[in-house]
């Protein structure tokens, strides 16, 4: 990572690397238990669900939920890893639909084909329905500690997976398509489509650990920050990385004249717009002190994928 993108570290590199291998490979295991296996009747469905769910994701919301905990002072992640896999299937939902013919209409997500490329586009509506049943019905079985009740938990994941969060963000922009949106209107989709579905992740790991408001909080604005860059980023890479680079179709943006932000404020700005909230994510860390390396460094990283 060159010194514009790295901004705070106090692990080192290898270590991270090391921690991210690790905490990827827990949430893979967890997300391999977390759906019916193929052989339960119809296969089918239990298929697609596999086969979106279990392709190459970078896995970084529930990286987010299992490093919440850990920093709001959660040193078993066990009783985590159902709320962490939830965020990955509500996700994955979303990739699925997104990437059909009535929506973003798209070939190749996570490396190969698409849901409905392989399975149809009926099945595949059914598997991101599925996946978002499931993820609520794995929410249910959370035993969350005293200060946050099951009921506010799966309210909260509803809030952020429905019509004013999540999908607020998809209906503007499918209705933004062709058109010159503002800055400020490009944002609105950004934080809703993506920076709620992290601030989610987030707040999962802190009501799992029985963080106290202030420290929830923190990671609400941490996670807006880091949600908001994340996106920025992946306008950016959009336009300047290739489609096998980033496992899913390059240049998207373009053809479908979308507004981002480097349509709206150009490439150079908007790198400058993710280095900025980069650094506000980092300053909404400081409750934590050295506690939130970990936190600080999956930022950094973020600012400096290519992927
Ligand atoms: C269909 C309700 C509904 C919502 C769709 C996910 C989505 C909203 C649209 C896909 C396109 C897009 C740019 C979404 C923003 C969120 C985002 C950057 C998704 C990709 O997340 P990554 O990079 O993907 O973490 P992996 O595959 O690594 O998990």
């Amino acid at each position: 990572m060159n010194s514009r993108k790295a901004i705070r570290t106090t692990h080192g590199a290898d270590g991270f690397s090391l921690y991210l291998k690790k905490q990827r490979a827990l949430a893979e295991s967890a997300l391999k238990r977390s759906v019916p296996a193929v052989s339960a009747r119809p296969s089918t469905i239990h298929q697609a669900m596999r086969y979106s769910l279990l392709a190459a994701g970078k896995r970084l919301r529930p990286i987010l939920t299992l490093a919440a905990a850990e920093v709001c002072g959660r040193t078993d992640v066990k009783p985590t890893l159902p709320a962490a896999c939830a965020v990955e299937l509500i996700h994955t939902y979303s990739l699925i639909h997104d990437d059909l013919p009535c929506m973003d209409d798209d070939n190749m997500r996570r490396g190969m084909p698409t849901c409905h490329k392989v399975f149809g586009d009926g099945v595949a509506v059914l598997a991101g329905d599925a996946l978002l049943t499931r993820a609520f019905g794995l929410l249910a079985t959370l035993q969350p500690p005293k200060r946050y009740p099951l009921s506010q938990i799966i309210a909260e994941a509803a809030e952020a997976a429905g019509s004013l969060q999540l999908i607020a963000g998809q209906v503007a922009d499918l209705e933004a398509e062709g058109k010159r949106l503002s800055i400020a209107d490009v944002r609105f989709i950004h934080e809703r489509k993506t920076a709620a579905m992290i601030v989610l992740s987030l707040r999962l790991g802190a009501m799992m650990a029985n963080a106290p408001l202030r420290q929830l909080g923190a990671l609400t604005e941490f996670g807006k920050s880091l949600g908001l860059a994340f996106q920025i980023l992946d306008d950016i890479l959009d336009v300047t990385q290739s489609s096998e680079q980033l496992g899913k179709s390059a240049g998207k943006d373009l053809t479908a004249v979308k507004s981002t932000y480097p349509a709206v404020i150009g490439l150079e700005a908007s790198r400058k717009e993710a280095l900025r909230l980069t650094r506000k994510a980092h300053a909404a860390l400081e409750v934590f002190g050295e506690k939130s390396s970990r936190l600080a460094q999956i930022a950094d990283h973020l600012l400096g994928r290519t992927y």
